[in-house]
């Protein structure tokens, strides 16, 4: 049985020195050690991690370290790589890494090596792929199929919703992406509204291909396509993106038209099989290939580098010193780039969906705390949204700033406003501002001794508050694959020092089936099931108001 992560050596280790550290200002730290900079910092081809604006000693990384040590990180980042059953509540290998294992290496699965599956698949949407793009697969009319749409939901969209919008800047020029997820008919109607039946492309991504939500979707969109053109357009017009053979023949989808994945790729963890097809489409496969190519490298790095140099390892551990030891249940990640809009929220699936859990490997209930909230938005906007809180809050909340070097939009001074701001966001969060400081600054801007002293607290800034800034060269499918593999290595092994399950998704269940039980009775055929008196007067509500 695995000790609780707050009983072992480590653990006491790091709460004692936390004890010591907890107050140290950064600035200082910066003042006593020219080096600093170099030394909390990791590079990694064009990549930068600068994590030295941390409250993090050379000790405090040392005690981290063989926190990891002590939960036998290693030794679970191999048994990952081997292909062990990590998913151990669904008794499943998590092998999202051999989707993007490019010396095809073998990896076994029951004895049997996956690498040729995956590699057909990967040439089945080269083929189809490329054949939308020059126009070779044509709708049923003979038209050239420009719109692209997605219905999917969760793994089977953030991830493509995500890649498709970094990657926007690679689009064929005549290509169009769209994405169906939510289950309000407006997300569907929204979509069908701006596009032709006689060049629309529906793709059908769901792993069980038994989601409510895709499949009303998919419904709602094939009879409106079926409308239009007549059911024998449905096979030029629809493709499936599943594991599940069986239910996409029930859907009316030719299995010649679906594209393959496994078990073994949890849904948030998708975007590098079959559920990219969009992202294939969008930017081509050789561009869809750079990306596994970008997070190959971080593979590599991940399973080679020792902990000491390894930035999944090394942004894990900060993430609980921050959430653990500084009680600081939030982070935030800002990527200053605009093609990078929709990562915060591809991040937030992966993070609480992964490390979401009460539950250790032991089955029992944990004594501390796991997955913190993520949340984020590009900068410079959120600058003027909630970075206020960040600044001046109570709380502490720890960011990752995320910053091309180059632009794929040199346009005048944009760039450089963009990198000054992140620049000095981190700067500023780090050195604050003393409330002599902000009364000296009032003064010189000619304010009166009384409108300096009502005022100067409120314009002072406590600083130490702590970032990583992780720069790159550009954003291009490369650097994408990359950065979105650090992040997942990053959850897996905070999931292995909290001795969780980052594999499953038992939580999003409940909701589910009780929905199921509350639908009959909005369509008026009361199933005698008991709620709680809100839950009844809302339904009572609801319907009376749709009367
Ligand atoms: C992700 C989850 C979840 C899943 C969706 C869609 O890890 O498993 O977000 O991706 O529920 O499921 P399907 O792909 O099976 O439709």
């Amino acid at each position: 049985m695995t000790k609780m992560v707050n009983k072992t050596k480590a653990w006491k280790k790091l709460e004692g020195h936390y004890k010591h550290v907890k107050d140290v200002e950064m600035k200082d730290l910066f003042a006593a050690d020219k080096e600093r900079a170099d030394k909390f910092s990791i590079n990694l081809e064009h990549m930068l991690l600068d994590y030295s604006k941390n409250r993090v000693t050379e000790r405090t990384m040392k005690f981290l370290f063989n926190l990891a040590r002590e939960c036998q990180v290693e030794e679970k980042i191999k048994a990952m790589f081997r292909g062990d059953r990590i998913n151990f509540t669904e008794k499943r290998p998590v092998l999202h890494i051999a989707l993007r294992n490019r010396d095809n290496t073998p990896i076994y699965v029951d004895g049997k090596d996956v690498m040729p599956k995956i590699n057909e698949v990967l040439a089945k949407m080269r083929k189809f792929s490329d054949a939308v793009r020059f126009g070779e697969f044509k709708g049923h009319t003979g038209k050239k199929l420009t719109n692209i749409v997605n219905i999917g939901i969760g793994g089977s969209d953030l991830g493509p919703v995500m890649a498709c919008e970094a990657l926007r800047k690679y689009w064929a020029k005549d290509i169009n992406c769209y994405f169906i997820s939510n289950i309000d008919g407006t997300a569907c109607a929204e979509v069908l509204n701006k596009i032709d039946p006689e060049t629309t492309l529906f793709i059908v991504a769901s792993k069980t291909f038994t989601t409510i939500e895709t499949l009303t979707n998919a419904k709602t969109c094939r009879k409106w396509l079926v409308d239009a053109l007549g059911e024998h357009a449905v096979a030029k017009h629809f493709v499936a993106l599943s594991t599940n053979q069986k239910e996409v023949e029930k859907f009316g989808i030719n299995p010649e038209n679906m594209f393959e994945f496994w078990d073994f790729v949890g849904g948030r963890y998708s975007m590098w099989s079959a559920i990219g097809l969009i992202i294939a489409i969008a930017a081509g496969m050789d561009n869809f290939e750079k990306m596994l190519d970008g997070a190959f490298a971080m593979d590599r790095h991940f399973a080679e580098a020792d902990l000491e140099h390894n930035i999944p390892v090394i942004l894990a551990l900060l993430g609980i010193w921050y959430n653990n030891f500084f009680n600081a249940k939030r982070y935030a990640v800002v990527p200053y780039d605009q093609y990078l809009q929709y990562l915060p929220a591809y991040l937030q699936q992966l993070d609480m969906e992964s490390n979401g859990k009460f539950v250790n490997t032991n089955g029992e209930v944990v004594t501390y705390s796991t997955g913190p909230v993520l949340f984020g938005g590009a900068g410079t906007n959120v600058q003027h949204s909630f970075f206020q809180l960040i600044h001046q809050g109570t709380d502490m909340v720890p960011i990752d700033f995320i910053i091309p070097a180059i632009s794929h939009n040199e346009i005048g001074e944009h760039h450089e406003i963009l990198v000054a701001n992140v620049l000095a966001q981190s700067e500023a969060l780090m050195k604050g501002k003393t409330v002599a400081e902000a009364a000296e600054e009032l003064a010189e801007a000619g304010k009166s001794k009384d409108e300096i002293k009502a005022l100067k607290l409120y314009k002072s800034f406590s600083g130490n508050r702590p970032s990583n800034t992780m720069v790159f060269k550009k954003i291009d499918p490369y650097t994408l694959g990359m950065l979105v593999a650090m992040y997942e290595h990053k959850v897996y092994v905070q999931g292995v020092i909290w001795n969780i399950n980052s594999f499953d998704q038992m939580g999003v269940e409940l909701g589910k089936q009780m929905a199921k039980s509350i639908l009959p009775e909005l369509q008026g055929n009361a199933g005698g099931v008991h709620h709680d008196a809100s839950t009844s007067q809302l339904i009572a509500t609801i319907k009376r108001l749709r009367k």
